[in-house]
C-alpha cells in the first residue's frame, strides 16, 4: 500500500499510480492503481501487489518505480526499496539456538533450565552446576540478522543477580550486518542506573526499547556480559526476547503493557555516585508542576524528602547529605531515588559509602 498525498493547492483528479520493476526476483501481479480525486492537502491509498520470485533469498531489498499521472499528465515518479525479509522474531529459547550465537573472551553463555521466564529454558552467561560467572569476561550473544522496520521495539526478561559494586553488567547494543555497533540501548548491572524501583535483582523484570536506524538495514541485537577484575554473582539469564514493530508477540509469556506515560520529566543519574559526604540529584521538567523527588531504602521505605511541591519548566539540583528527614546519618548502602510528577515516575538506584 501507498500513500499519496496532494501537497498542492488544487485537487488532483483522475489519478493513476503505476507500479513497475525491472528486478528479476519480482512480479508486480497488480500494478496499477486509480483513484479519482485527492483533494489538496488530503491523501489517499494505492493498493498494490507484488509476488517474489522463487529463489530470492531474504532479506532482499528490491527496487519498485512508481509513477503517478493526474489528469492525463505526468505527476510524479520516484523509485521505491521494499524490504523483503524476517522483519522481527519472538523467541522463548525452548527449542534449540533459534539462530542466536554467542562467543567473545570467556563466553560462558548456554541454554540453561536453572531458571527461566517462560517454559523451562533460557539463556544464562556463567558456569552451569556452580552458577556463578567469572572475572575479566567480555561475552556476546546475538541474535539472528533481521530487518529493521519502522517503530520497531526490542523486548526481553532478564533476571539478575550482581554485586552492587564495581561494574559487573550486561550491555544491550544494536549492531549493523558486519558487526558494528549502531547504538548502545541500556546497560543492566553494577552501579549502573535502573529504572525500575522495588525490584533490585532476584526477579525476572521485562526491558523494552524502540529500535532506532535506518528502515531496511540489516541489524542484530547484541548481549554483552561485562565484568570486572574482582566479585562475582551469579549472573544474568534471557528469556522472551522479541523484536517487533510496536505489537507484544503472543505465545512467548510476554504481556501486553501499557502505553507508557507521557515524559513530563527526566531524572538523571546523580553524581558522584557511589558518594560519600553528599551526592547531587538532577531533574528535568518539560513544564512546570508539583514534583516530589524522595529517597528510599531498598525495602522501600522512606527515607528522605528532597522536594516537594511546585517546580517551574526546565533543570533542578538538590544535594543529598545522607541523612534521612530527622537529621541521622544512613546506613551505607543502596537507596532509590524517585521523582513523581503527578502520574509519571522514574525512579533510579544511588550507593552511598560510609
Ligand atoms: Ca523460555
Ligand atoms: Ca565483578
Amino acid at each position: 500500500m501507498v500513500e499519496i498525498v496532494n501537497r498542492g493547492h488544487s485537487d488532483a483528479t483522475d489519478v493513476t499510480a503505476s507500479l513497475g520493476s525491472d528486478d528479476p526476483g519480482i512480479v508486480v501481479t497488480v500494478g496499477v492503481a486509480e483513484v479519482q480525486r485527492v483533494a489538496a492537502g488530503e491523501s489517499s491509498q494505492a493498493v498494490f501487489e507484488i509476488g517474489i520470485g522463487h529463489g530470492v533469498s531474504a532479506p532482499y531489498f528490491p527496487e519498485l518505480m512508481l509513477d503517478l499521472e493526474a489528469g492525463g499528465e505526468m505527476a510524479w515518479s520516484d523509485t521505491l526499496v521494499v524490504a523483503i525479509g524476517s522483519a522481527g522474531f519472538a523467541h522463548d529459547f525452548e527449542q534449540g539456538d533459534q539462530g542466536w550465537t554467542h562467543g567473545g573472551s570467556s563466553d560462558l553463555w548456554n541454554r540453561t533450565d536453572n531458571r527461566s521466564h517462560s517454559g523451562s529454558t533460557s539463556w544464562y552467561c556463567g558456569t552451569p552446576g556452580s552458577w556463578v560467572y567469572v572475572n575479566e569476561m567480555d561475552s556476546f550473544l546475538d541474535s539472528p540478522p533481521f530487518v529493521l522496520g519502522s517503530d520497531m521495539e526490542l523486548s526481553f526478561w532478564c533476571w539478575y543477580s550482581l554485586p552492587i559494586y564495581h561494574e559487573d553488567g550486561l550491555f544491550v547494543e544494536l549492531l549493523s550486518s558486519d558487526g558494528a555497533a549502531i547504538d548502545t540501548l541500556d546497560f543492566i548491572g553494577s552501579g549502573g542506573a535502573l529504572e525500575t524501583l522495588g525490584s533490585i535483582g532476584n526477579d525476572w523484570l521485562e526491558y523494552r526499547y524502540s529500535l532506532e536506524g535506518q528502515t531496511g538495514d540489516t541489524v542484530r541485537v547484541r548481549f554483552r556480559f561485562s565484568t570486572d577484575a574482582s566479585d562475582v554473582d551469579e549472573g544474568v539469564y534471557i528469556d522472551d526476547a522479541a523484536v517487533a514493530t510496536g505489537v507484544a508477540p503472543s505465545g512467548t509469556g510476554v504481556e501486553e503493557h501499557e502505553p507508557e506515560k507521557p515524559r513530563i520529566g527526566y531524572l538523571h543519574q546523580n553524581t558522584p555516585n557511589p558518594f560519600g559526604l553528599q551526592t547531587a540529584v538532577t531533574f528535568s521538567l518539560r513544564k512546570s508542576g508539583d514534583v516530589v523527588l524522595a529517597i528510599y531504602n531498598i525495602q522501600g521505605r522512606l527515607i528522605r524528602t528532597l522536594a516537594e511541591g511546585p517546580h517551574s519548566a526546565g533543570d533542578h539540583e538538590v544535594t543529598w547529605d545522607g541523612k534521612d528527614d530527622l537529621g541521622a546519618d544512613v546506613a551505607a548502602g543502596m537507596y532509590l531515588y524517585r521523582l513523581a510528577i503527578g502520574e509519571f515516575e522514574e525512579a533510579r538506584k544511588m550507593i552511598l559509602v560510609r
